[in-house]
């Protein structure tokens, strides 16, 4: 069965998704296309041969859509998400969920209102082989219980439209999402304190940033979130267990050794860094979809999860490095939990 997709968002990362549904996965078709700039729509459509509709509801309504992408600027995703819910089709949502805490349980209280999953989060590092090595790994219990995790996530610059509490919002959610995941583990508090900042940034922004997180279990957690690094797109997870540790590996890349210097290179966008997890987390997808079982990757549940915490970490760094306490909902049944 060939899945008829359409896509909410036609920008930057929906083009990218539009091109892997195309080119990249086997059994999936992009049918519908819409965005606000009714322009750009048209064109993206044309690319892939599908129709342009006017709104997200248009597109959610259509007979010719069998699952939706989203992947429109994140204050629109609740609406679209809870659209595609209602409408009982399958939806995969780009981070984040929603931007508030709020519409992130609206839609996990549609979802189980439907009464199985429909939604799917893109929090693409969870379909990285060196994460999922990771996690084999501790899993496996080789290491004894994991006790600290060290982080980086660095960019090279971002625009001046970045905020400080983006560095939360934004680039940590990621780590936020896959240090759950990896340490079957729930964040129970967050911290945010600011170093030097470098004079390589937009004067308004906190950059770097040093966050701290607790989890239920007492691993400690330091992330250093630097979006303005100059030299590329680092990111670096190492866990600290019992009995040894485990580190996330750097891409393959050669080794070259010219004018008196050995040096590899490092990657300079997200998009190259992960572009085998963006690969995966589609065909996984659609495979799941096709047969007609519920997606099993990032929940509404963990887009929630993502959301409070972050807020915890804005809420810390808009209050000079308070310790926040995560305040969450217990995890409804639906989503493994007891609620
Ligand atoms: P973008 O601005 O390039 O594209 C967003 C598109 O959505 C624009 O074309 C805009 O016109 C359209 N749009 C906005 N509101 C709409 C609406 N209500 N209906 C239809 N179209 C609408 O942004 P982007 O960089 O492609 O990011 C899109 C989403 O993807 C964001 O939520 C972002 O956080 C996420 N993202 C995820 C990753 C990742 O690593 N997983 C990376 C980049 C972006
Ligand atoms: C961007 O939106 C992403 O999602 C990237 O994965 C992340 O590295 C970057 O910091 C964000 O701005």
């Amino acid at each position: 069965m060939t899945i008829r997709v359409g896509v909410i968002g036609a920008g930057m990362i929906g083009q990218d998704h539009i091109r892997r549904l195309t080119e990249v996965v086997t059994g999936a078709t992009v049918t519908a296309v819409t965005d606000i700039d009714a322009e750009r729509a048209a064109e993206v459509a044309a690319r892939v041969g599908a129709v342009t509709l006017p709104t997200g509801a248009d597109l959610i309504a259509s007979p010719d859509v069998d699952a939706v992408l989203v992947t429109s600027w994140g204050p629109t995703h609740a609406e679209h998400v809870l659209g595609a819910v209602t409408a009982g089709k399958p939806v995969f949502c780009e981070k984040p969920l929603a931007t508030t805490a709020e519409d992130c349980l609206r839609i996990v209280d549609a979802e189980r209102a439907h009464g199985r999953r429909l939604v799917q989060v893109g929090f693409m590092r969870r379909f990285d082989p060196g994460y999922r090595q990771m996690k084999q790994v501790i899993a496996s219990g080789s290491l004894g219980a994991p006790l600290i995790v060290h982080c980086a996530h660095r960019n090279p610059t971002v625009p001046q439209s970045y905020t400080s509490a983006m560095a939360a919002q934004d680039t940590a959610v990621h780590e936020i999402d896959v240090l759950r995941w990896l340490l079957d583990d729930e964040i129970v508090s967050a911290q945010v304190v600011t170093p030097r900042a470098t004079s390589k940034r937009f004067a308004h922004l906190k950059d770097p940033q040093i966050m701290y997180f607790e989890t239920a279990n007492g691993v400690r957690i330091d992330l250093e979130v630097f979006v303005n690094c100059q030299y590329g797109y680092d990111i670096q997870c190492e866990t600290v267990g019992e009995e040894g540790l485990v580190r996330l590996p750097d891409p393959a890349a050669v080794g070259v050794r010219t004018a008196g210097k050995h040096g590899t290179a490092v990657q300079q966008d997200w998009k190259a860094r992960f572009v085998e997890a963006f690969d995966t987390e589609f065909r996984e997808w659609v495979d799941t979809i096709a047969t007609g079982a519920e997606p099993i990757g990032p929940s509404a549940w963990d887009g929630y999860a993502a959301t409070v915490i972050t807020d915890a970490a804005v809420r810390s760094l808009e209050s000079d490095g308070t310790v926040v306490t995560v305040d969450m909902k217990p995890r409804p049944a639906l989503y493994g939990g007891t609620a």
